[in-house]
């Protein structure tokens, strides 16, 4: 059997037709399992004092030391609403964090082993990558009944390359439904170019356009099962509604960009000191 990664000429035309792709039953239950609990073990073992709230609304993170950081370690974002005003969470701990990241792939060997898997790199072997590296992964929680919603948005505005290559991979750790938040798209929305760029500049991050309205009858429910991934294309319109739900909806999400033949760009939030390892070089 060919690794789960390596795509069909059927898939390959799909996801070029529509920019995203599912492929069910990515990750085994026990790996799914792993992740999990290894998170759980990350949460447990987390303080508390040094975090930062995580918003895709009004990005109040963008002047955040702790954001920026965050590009090379394991950080901790809590959801906008997880606090009352007096500042004390309103759930426990586990019930608060919007998500962890942007370098678990590299700073923790049960998410490594899923980002350097023969799975992940077979994938981007069939979408003709060169030398692909993971530049951030986010283990995302969409917490019961706050789990903020993540508006539409291209992953190409926050990790741009020249040219650009960043695909998305959404690994659901649980069944992603619309009633606990699953991922929404505009199936070809990839083919009508980026609307616009995220600039980190000395006084924080700013946006170089204002978004555009997008019709939400064009956007499509992407409801995966645990274990599925959904390959993302770097321009595809997507988002994601609050969970108002009693369930949770645990993800592990990777962006990888092409390391050989294109150039990152300087102006990204995510800047970091060392280069990022390949999963392979041609
Ligand atoms: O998990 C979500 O709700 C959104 C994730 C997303 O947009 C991404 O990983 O690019």
């Amino acid at each position: 059997m060919p690794p789960a990664g390596s795509l069909t000429d059927d898939q390959l035309r799909f996801f070029d037709a529509n920019g995203y792709l599912v492929l069910e039953s990515f990750s085994s239950a026990e790996d799914v399992k792993g992740m999990r609990d290894r998170m759980a073990e990350l949460v447990d073992g987390f303080d508390g004092v040094n975090s930062s709230v995580f918003s895709t609304k009004d990005h109040r993170q963008v002047k955040d030391d702790y954001f920026f950081k965050s590009a090379e370690n394991i950080s901790f974002f809590f959801e906008e609403k997880a606090f009352e005003d007096d500042g004390s969470l309103k759930q426990p701990k586990e019930l608060s964090i919007n998500k962890v990241g942007h370098a678990l792939h590299e700073h923790d060997h049960v998410f490594k082993n899923f980002a350097f898997s023969e799975n992940v790199s077979s994938l981007f072997s069939s979408l003709c990558y060169k030398r692909p590296a993971v530049i951030q992964s986010m283990y995302i929680f969409k917490q019961p009944g706050i789990g903020g919603e993540v508006v539409p948005h291209q992953d190409n505005t926050f990790l741009y390359t020249e040219p650009q290559s960043c695909t998305g991979l959404w690994l659901a750790l649980e069944d992603a439904t619309k009633t606990n938040g699953c991922l929404w798209a505009i199936p070809g929305s990839h083919k009508n170019g980026l609307k616009r760029r995220m600039i980190r500049d000395e006084s924080g991050t700013h946006f170089d356009h204002p978004s555009p309205t997008y019709d939400q009858k064009e956007f499509v429910p992407l409801e995966v099962k645990s274990g599925a991934l959904v390959v993302i294309h770097g321009d595809l319109i997507h988002q994601s509604f609050e969970n108002l739900s009693p369930a949770s909806r645990h993800a592990l999400s990777l962006h990888v960009v092409d390391t050989e033949g294109c150039e990152w760009s300087k102006q990204n939030w995510l800047q970091r000191k060392t280069a990022p390892e390949p999963l392979y070089a041609n």
